[in-house]
Parts: structure tokens; C-alpha cells; sequence
């Protein structure tokens, strides 16, 4: 395709072509997603769409479950979490869940169509005895047919391994924001940390699935920091779920001022773009956002969303209403293997 936007938007530091597959080698520049966020809202999208096309099969949004599996009283402090124990945000603390009670709600996500399923767990680093449970459940989700995910915090290299060994397709764990801006959302964990486990994730042969939060206050600066961050881990994460933040009262970062949605939008495409085969989840804060702007958002090349009426312990569209939207747009869940 022969475009003059495509000829004059911003590629990584060697110069590739948009729309062509990053090598490892291949860095994007802070200032070069910088440039692409602020490439004409028109033209942006429109670069994203056709980096969209030339990677996945239009029309196509993968379905994902998420289920809180260990609820609240977690030791962190990130500033958005109402999950959080250093918060008050009438969030109780509960004990890891029973096999029982997952499956069936496992069972429940893919007979709505769901095609992944993610367990979260509000720990800052899980013990090995954690990790023994939740190979249990993970192994339970697995015999279903549905592809596993988990988001429990900070992972040694043989933890990863042994979650790997049960049956671990996805590992969940967001950067969230540019290094820059870390601190003044998160204090009792660093970016380093976030790394390692990134690492003993990809180490262990287990996906990544990691993204951030926009709406916490940051620049437009930390926004491109947080994408060029994403983009130029070698390989790039196979799931990059962008959340809009959901402000929870209680939480440092509930009075944080609303996103722009078609800042919003911006983001997605540029993620899109610089990691042309990654799943791109249009993640928290769909409820905020509408169903016009979600459109946007897939037409910016979003090819996920967290299917089902809860997130972790905040809402989410229900399942009727996204089928419907979906059914409007023309998009179909992406078809169980
Ligand atoms: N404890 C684990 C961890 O921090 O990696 C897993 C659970 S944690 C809730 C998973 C992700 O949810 C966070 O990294 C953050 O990106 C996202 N998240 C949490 N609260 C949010 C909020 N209020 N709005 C948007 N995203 C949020
Ligand atoms: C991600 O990036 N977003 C999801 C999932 N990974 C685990 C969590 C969103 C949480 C929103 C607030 C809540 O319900 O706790
Ligand atoms: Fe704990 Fe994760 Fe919430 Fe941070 S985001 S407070 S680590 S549950």
C-alpha cells in the first residue's frame, strides 16, 4: 500500500518501515513514539489500522476472563490499586479461592466465549506453597480447554518455571508506566523488580502479557516512555493490555484527571504500531470510555478485551452488552482452538 502518511510517520532508531516486524535489535526511541503520538489523529489511526491488517485477520477480538482468585490485602502501595492494604477502599481481605469454585467460573467464561482465562492475585511476591496452588488451578483451567493466564506479583526464575511445568500460557505483569513516573505511583517495589520478573518469565518459555495505565497523572512524555519501554523488550510482549485507570475512592490516584478518550485512542494505535503482532487488550475502564470510543480503540488495531460483567474487583461491561457492541461493529470473539 502507497500512502503519504505512511511516508512520513516516525519509525524506530534503524529505520524500518511501518508495519514491518521489529528484529530483537531494532529500538524505538523515546522521541520517536513521541512523534507517532502526536502524528495527526487521522493519519494515526490510519497508519494503525493498515499495520493492523498487514498483521491480523480483521475483525478479530480474543476474549479474555479474568478472575480474582486472592482478593485484597495485598502489602504494595501502587497508588491505583484498590487492592491495596496502605488504602481504604472497602475492599476486604479473602484467601486464595477453592479448585471448585474456579473451575465453574472457568466453565462460565467459556461458555460465554471466552478463549483465555486469567487468575489475578492481590500478593507482592507469592510463596512457593502459592505456587503450588495455583499450578492446581491452572492445571484445572488448562483440562477445560481454555489458555491460561495469571497476574500474581513478583516471580522467582523457578517459580516461573513451576507454573510453566502446570500448564502457563501467559504471565501478566505490567510496567505500567515510563520508569520515569514510577515512583510517584508505586514506592515499595521498583522498575528493576518488574524486569526481573519479566525476565524469568520469558526465561521459563511462558508468554508475556504486559502493558500500563493511562489517566494517573502522567505526561504525554511518560505515555511514549512507557510504549518505547514495552516495545524494545527483545522479544516484545505477545499481550499488551492498555488500561484506562479506574479510580477506585480511597486511592492516591482517585482524583487523577480524567483521560482525553481520543488521547486514549492514541495510545492504543501507537501501541499497535510499534508491536505489530502483539494482542493489543483495550483493558480497564471500558465502562468509562463508551462504546463509540471502544470502537475507535478497535479500529486503532485493539484486538482484545476483558470479556465478562467484572474486572478484578471493580465492573465491567456486561457480557450481553459487549456481545451486542461486537455484533454492531461487525467483530467476532476469536474462535476456541
Ligand atoms: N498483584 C499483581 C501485580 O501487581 O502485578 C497482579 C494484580 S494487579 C491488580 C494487575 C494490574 O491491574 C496492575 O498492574 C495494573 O496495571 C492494573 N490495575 C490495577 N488497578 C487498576 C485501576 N484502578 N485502574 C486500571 N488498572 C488497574
Ligand atoms: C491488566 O492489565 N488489567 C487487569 C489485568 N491486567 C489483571 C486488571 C485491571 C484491574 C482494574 C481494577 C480492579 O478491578 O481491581
Ligand atoms: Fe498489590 Fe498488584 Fe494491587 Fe499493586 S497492583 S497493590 S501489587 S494487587
Amino acid at each position: 500500500m502507497t500512502s503519504t502518511f505512511l511516508a512520513d510517520a516516525p519509525t524506530p532508531a534503524n529505520h524500518a518501515r511501518p508495519g514491518a516486524e521489529p528484529a530483537a535489535a531494532q529500538r524505538w526511541s523515546v522521541q520517536a513514539v513521541q512523534d507517532l503520538l502526536e502524528r495527526p489523529f487521522m493519519e494515526l489511526l490510519w497508519q494503525a489500522q493498515a499495520v493492523h491488517r498487514a498483521h491480523w485477520p480483521a475483525g478479530d477480538i480474543e476474549l479474555a476472563t479474568l478472575l480474582s482468585v486472592k482478593t485484597g490485602g495485598c502489602p504494595e502501595n501502587c497508588g491505583y490499586c484498590p487492592q491495596s492494604s496502605h488504602f481504604d477502599t472497602g475492599v476486604p481481605a479473602q484467601k486464595l479461592m477453592e479448585v471448585d469454585e474456579v473451575r465453574a467460573a472457568a466453565q462460565a467464561a467459556k461458555s460465554a466465549g471466552a478463549t483465555r482465562f486469567c487468575m489475578g492475585a492481590a500478593w507482592r511476591a507469592p510463596k512457593d506453597r502459592d505456587i503450588e496452588k495455583m499450578s492446581e488451578l491452572i492445571r484445572t483451567v488448562k483440562d477445560l480447554g481454555l489458555q491460561t493466564c495469571a497476574t500474581l506479583g513478583m516471580l522467582q526464575a523457578h517459580q516461573a518455571q513451576a507454573l510453566r511445568d502446570a500448564g502457563l500460557d501467559y504471565y501478566n505483569h505490567n510496567l505500567d508506566t515510563a520508569p520515569e513516573y514510577y515512583g510517584d505511583v508505586v514506592s515499595t517495589r521498583s522498575y528493576q523488580d518488574r524486569l526481573d520478573t519479566l525476565r524469568h518469565v520469558r526465561a521459563a518459555g511462558v508468554k508475556v502479557c504486559c502493558g500500563g495505565i493511562i489517566g494517573m497523572g502522567e505526561a504525554p512524555v511518560h505515555r511514549a516512555g512507557l510504549i518505547a519501554q514495552l516495545a524494545n523488550l527483545a522479544p516484545y510482549p505477545e499481550s499488551v493490555p492498555i488500561n484506562s485507570l479506574v479510580p477506585v475512592p480511597g486511592t492516591p490516584l482517585a482524583g487523577s484527571a480524567a483521560v482525553d478518550p481520543l488521547d486514549f485512542v492514541r495510545v492504543i494505535a501507537v501501541a499497535r504500531i510499534t508491536m505489530p503482532r502483539a494482542r493489543v487488550r483495550l483493558s480497564a475502564g471500558r465502562e468509562q470510555l463508551g462504546e463509540a470510543v471502544q470502537a475507535l480503540c478497535f479500529l486503532a488495531g485493539a484486538n482484545s478485551i476483558f470479556y465478562g460483567d467484572r474486572l478484578l474487583v471493580t465492573g465491567n461491561p456486561d457480557v450481553t452488552a459487549d456481545q451486542r457492541l461486537l455484533a454492531r461493529l461487525g467483530l467476532r470473539g476469536t474462535p476456541a482452538r
